[in-house]
């Protein structure tokens, strides 16, 4: 089915900005959630999914990574995730005359948001070299192309192969296995640019990268820190998990830069109390922290634990915890003693009595869960930050008991799946092995790149193929136009996915996209209908059942593909049954089964009511597969961010209205944004000191070492308490002012909550595109 997609573009007439809000969900959230899935979709095919999203029998929401509760009501679904659901089950598909009526070029000037809706890819289509049009080919044809361009390099590293984090854990294994199999580790995904600090914090100081709570930990927790997380947003429905924890007695604080709404006020939309009255209360104290304060803030409660200790010795510390458990504590109170309180203060922004208050709730809290997202994990002191809440957790035992533990809040639907299933660089050698005794032949050791050396490598030539199984790189990554350039490198760019995006606009000499189902879509094989497995941010792992007829005839499962392309590029070099895999996907879980730890009767396991719940030694008997066998206290230099004067540290954020890259209307609506997405949030003290003001057009200069300054034009200035000194802007529009070489320590991921940018009055300069490199030649106006 074809349809009229709607139009694009922000116009600045259009554009709104009111009182932000201070309450989530509710009335308007469920309103706002059916509006643009009846609209679009038609009302039969919307209700349908609607009432199969997170049910059993049903379909996993592709939205985030939020776990089910045990005990499904209907409607266990969320504004957003109706949003996803109806973006991706859109009956409108591009048409076949799209690729001859538009050249690659003349789609370049096309923002995600057009791109997005023009509807779902439904034929693979190739751009040959030196050609500006895509044109539609056979699916054996797209593999041919594949096959010759991997087939033809010097080494399997010159090719490498990107996730991103809805593809199943049945693709993801698959893909694993083909990478491999080709001869290399390069195997970057969206994690680098998530999570990752949080597996290596996590990963070196508990042994592993993962939720250490259950979801039924929520309502047994006194106390829950929720940092850098903005979950009315990004994770709705873990407010019920929130609210329903508040009922029972727990306390909530939020630390972040902004007031984020649905951790002010949240409005139960299951629940008729909820729709009609004002709402829960639900953070009892919100520490409004500058950007990359957590460590110093962290610090200081910790220091303030110790000293409780101290003051009355043996009634603070779970010292039988401490003894038996872990290691590092002596130099960790060593460390902190002289612990500068003015620099905690000038780091966090935040005063004393706020912080012994923050020191008081954890000390008379027995059971304490924190969790944390990217306001945690894009900084360059990241890992750091994190192992100093995971040294919190552990002063009073907070780790492996009933409503305790520490929660890194995942992001894509299958993200941590993904990893599971061997989606790394750099896999241990316990899987590496497994996967060479199940299937005879050698897999490569040497670890492969991440996605930021992914695109050094391109810069440097080194990689020549690009393979994507979903996601957005050239969107998503830091320093759009070095990233850009980059992508432009390569000889052939191949992107596996659902619907049109801009990694698709900016290619390798010769490209290729490969349509998908999505989740939501029946998957049938010559077996019968299929269903696939996902893990969520708890560590539970249950089946997805597509509902919906696919939107064409002609896709392929991201299985099919991965096992087409096995075949075309590696021929027999490997004895793999790839047409067995991709006839039953109980044959490709029969290998999980013997791969993947803990995954053990796999088959029978995920067909359970509800799945099950992969084993995790902190969590079910205080075992910790760390170096030392013990968890680690460790100690942390504190590290302030620097802000010259005059400048202000960028956080990089996401609207209430995108997924990622993915952009589904232009508001912001809990932020008071309408139509329009060039903005940037400012205390209204930095606004009066730098000598601006609201609603002012500013061009937005990042700083980073001696490298020429990288520019936004043309922002609006929205007058916004955040944190002083502390502004915020959209990703991914945002992303160009990220410097490439801006690295989180020791995990690689772009530090987009923490970039020095001054802002300049827009220089009236007419047609000068919005995101031009500083002094860029004046274009074709955004
Ligand atoms: N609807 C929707 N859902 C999503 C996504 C989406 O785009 N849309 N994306 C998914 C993905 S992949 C992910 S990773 C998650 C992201 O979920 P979030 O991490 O909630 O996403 P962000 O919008 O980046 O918000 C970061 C939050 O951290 C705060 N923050 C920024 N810097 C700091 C800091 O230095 N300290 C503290 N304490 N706070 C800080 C910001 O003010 C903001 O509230 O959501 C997932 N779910
Ligand atoms: N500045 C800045 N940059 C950031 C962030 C930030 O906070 N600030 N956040 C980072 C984070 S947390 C993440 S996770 C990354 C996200 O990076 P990516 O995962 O690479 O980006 P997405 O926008 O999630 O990818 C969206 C695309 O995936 C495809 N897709 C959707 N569903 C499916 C499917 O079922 N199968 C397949 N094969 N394809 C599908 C669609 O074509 C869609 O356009 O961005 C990172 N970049
Ligand atoms: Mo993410």
């Amino acid at each position: 089915m074809t349809m009229k997609p709607p139009m694009s573009g922000s116009t600045d007439n259009e554009f709104e900005v009111s009182k932000k809000k201070n309450w989530a969900a509710g009335v308007p959230g469920v309103v706002h959630s059916m509006q643009p899935a009846i609209t679009q979709m038609g009302f039969p095919r919307t209700l349908k999914l609607m009432a199969t999203l997170n049910q059993k029998g049903g379909f996993d929401c592709m939205s985030c990574a939020w776990p089910d509760p045990d005990h499904r009501k209907l409607a266990e679904f969320c504004e957003n995730g109706a949003k996803a659901v109806t973006w991706e089950a859109t009956p409108v598909t591009v048409p076949q005359s799209f690729w001859a009526e538009n050249s690659v070029t003349s789609l370049l000037d096309k923002d995600e948001y057009w791109l997005g809706m023009q509807g779902r890819l439904v034929e693979p289509v190739y751009k040959p070299a030196g050609e500006d049009h895509y044109r539609p080919v056979s699916w054996d044809e797209a593999f041919e192309i594949v096959s010759e361009s991997l087939n033809s390099l010097a080494s399997p590293d010159e090719a490498a192969f990107y996730t991103s984090g809805r593809t199943s854990n049945e693709a993801a294994f698959v893909y694993g296995l083909f990478v491999r199999a080709f001869g290399t580790n390069n195997l970057p995904d969206c994690s680098n640019m998530c999570h990752e600090s949080t597996g290596t914090a996590m990963g070196e100081t508990l042994g592993v990268g993962k939720s250490t709570i259950a979801y039924s930990d929520f309502e047994k927790a006194d106390l829950i820190i929720v940092m850098g997380q903005n979950p009315g947003t990004n994770h709705p429905r873990m407010l019920t998990a929130l609210e329903d924890a508040k009922a029972n007695g727990c306390s909530i604080v939020a630390v972040n830069p902004m007031p984020e709404a649905g951790l002010q006020r949240y409005k139960n939309p299951q629940k008729v109390k909820g729709i009609i009255g004002k709402g829960t209360p639900l953070a009892d104290q919100f520490l409004q922290v500058r950007l990359g304060g957590d460590m110093a803030l962290l610090h200081a409660v910790t220091r303030r634990v110790l000293d409780a200790e101290d003051r009355n010795p043996g009634t603070v510390l779970d010292h039988e915890f401490l003894e038996k458990h872990t290691d590092g504590l002596a130099e960790l109170r060593a460390h902190l003693a002289d612990l500068d309180e003015t620099a905690v203060r000038d780091a966090t922004g935040l005063d004393s009595a706020e912080i012994d208050e923050l020191a008081a709730r954890y000390i008379a809290a027995d059971r304490v869960i924190i969790t944390w997202a990217m306001g945690i994990t894009q900084h360059t002191k990241a890992v750091a930050t994190i192992k100093e809440i995971v040294n919190l957790l552990l002063l009073r035992g907070n780790i492996g008991k009933p409503g305790a533990g520490a929660c890194p809040i995942r992001g894509h639907s299958n993200v941590q799946g993904d990893r599971t299933m061997g989606i790394w660089e750099k896999m241990p050698e316990s899987f590496l092995s497994a996967l060479e005794n199940e299937f005879s032949f050698p897999v490569p050791r040497k670890h492969g790149v991440d996605s930021l050396m992914g695109i050094e490598a391109m810069q440097r030539g080194e990689i020549k193929v690009w393979f994507a199984v979903g996601g957005n790189l050239v969107a998503a990554i830091s320093d759009t136009a070095a990233a850009e350039a980059a992508m432009r490198g390569t000889q052939l760019t191949v992107q596996v996915s659902t619907k049109l995006n801009r990694s698709h606009v900016v290619t390798g000499d010769a490209a290729l996209i490969l349509p998908t189902l999505g989740r939501t879509e029946i998957d049938r094989q010559d077996s019968g209908d299929q269903f696939v497995t996902v893990e969520d941010t708890v560590c539970a792992v249950h089946a997805s059942y597509g509902k919906v007829e696919p939107v064409a005839p002609n896709i392929l499962s991201e299985v099919a593909i991965v096992s087409r392309v096995a075949r075309a590029v590696l021929g027999d070099r490997v004895d793999v049954d790839w047409e067995g895999f991709e006839a039953n996907y109980d044959t490709i879980r029969e290998h999980i089964s013997r791969v993947v730890p803990g995954c053990e009767d796999y088959n029978r396991k995920v067909r359970q009511d509800g799945g099950f719940i992969l084993p995790n030694g902190p969590r079910d008997s205080r075992t910790f597969n760390t170096s030392t066998g013990k968890a680690m206290i460790t100690v942390n230099e504190l590290v302030h961010v620097e802000r010259p004067k005059g400048r202000l540290l960028l956080q990089t954020l996401r609207s209430h209205d995108q997924f990622n890259t993915t952009i589904y209307s232009l508001n912001d609506r809990y932020r008071g944004i309408k139509q329009g997405r060039n903005v940037v949030f400012v205390s209204p003290l930095d606004i009066e000191e730098l000598g601006l003001h609201d609603g002012q057009s500013v061009d937005i200069y990042s700083e980073w070492r001696d490298e020429p300054d990288r520019v936004l034009r043309k922002f609006r200035v929205v007058s916004y308490p955040t944190a002083r000194g502390c502004a915020a802007a959209y990703f991914p529009e945002a992303n160009v002012l990220v410097p490439l070489a801006s690295a989180s320590e020791a995990s690689n991921t772009p530090v987009s909550k923490a970039v020095v940018v001054r802002l300049e009055p827009a220089e009236v300069r007419e047609g000068t595109p919005v995101g031009a490199p500083a002094g860029a030649p004046v274009g074709t106006g955004a």
